[in-house]
């Protein structure tokens, strides 16, 4: 980096033998194994330090030109919480009854989903991510890259922050998601991406039983 202007930090990574590194690997894999989508919350609250610290975990993804293009917007607000679901609802209720093609609802089947949301006000936070598709600096519009991507690679680093502290996520993907725009007034450069809701599982709940895909299934290895 000797002809960089900008500056430059030395940085050092630890590292280990190939026995620590086999045994940390797959530690990891089998800690993150157990990560699932759970669609049925207790009431119990998340303190909003725990909060911060998943959102600043998922604020380290790397993003195209490190323009960090994602807003987290959070929810606890009880009121708002509800006008969310009874908005979610509306659309949910027009996708499965019609907007959703035949192939997707079979699909859809095994996860035993339908347009009723209720997580929506049982969970006690809802993060709705977006994706900021451009950045106004003293108006003038300055551009983001590779956003989808971005914000994207930030919504994995989310759920693995939310799995490591002990708590519980659903991906949810309510579609058209515009009226998220409106309810949390945010700005014309963003868009919603997401809408995770988080809390600690019901004591007695229950996920389909899925298989993940094998390595042979997913790798190809070029040697
Ligand atoms: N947005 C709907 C439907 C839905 C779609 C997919 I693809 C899923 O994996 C799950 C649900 C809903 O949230 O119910």
């Amino acid at each position: 980096m000797m002809n960089n202007p900008f500056p430059y930090i030395n940085y050092t990574k630890e590292t280990y033998g190939p026995e620590e590194t086999l045994q940390r690997s797959s530690d990891f894999y089998n800690w993150l194994d157990k990560r699932r989508t759970v669609r049925e919350f207790s009431e119990k609250k998340i303190d909003k330090n725990i909060l911060e610290n998943i959102l600043l975990s998922a604020s380290t993804a790397p993003s195209g030109a490190h323009k960090q293009p994602w807003t987290f917007c959070v929810v606890t607000n009880p009121i708002l919480k509800k006008e969310i679901r009874i908005a979610a609802e509306k659309e949910e209720q027009e996708s499965y009854n019609g907007r959703m093609s035949k192939e997707w609802l079979e699909d859809l089947a095994p996860l035993g989903t339908d347009w009723n949301k209720p997580f929506l006000e049982i969970a006690p936070a809802l993060i709705i991510v977006f994706k900021r598709v451009y950045e106004l600096v003293n108006n003038d519009k300055r551009n983001n890259y590779y956003v989808a991507e971005s914000v994207g690679l930030a919504s994995g680093f989310l759920l693995t922050a939310i799995h490591n502290a002990g708590l519980v996520a659903l991906t949810h993907t309510p579609s058209p998601m515009n009226f998220l725009t409106k309810l949390l007034e945010r700005p014309e450069n963003e868009r919603p991406f997401l809408l995770i809701p988080v809390g600690y599982p019901l004591e007695k709940t229950q996920v389909p039983d899925l298989q993940r895909k094998n390595i042979n299934d997913i790798a190809i290895f070029y040697e």
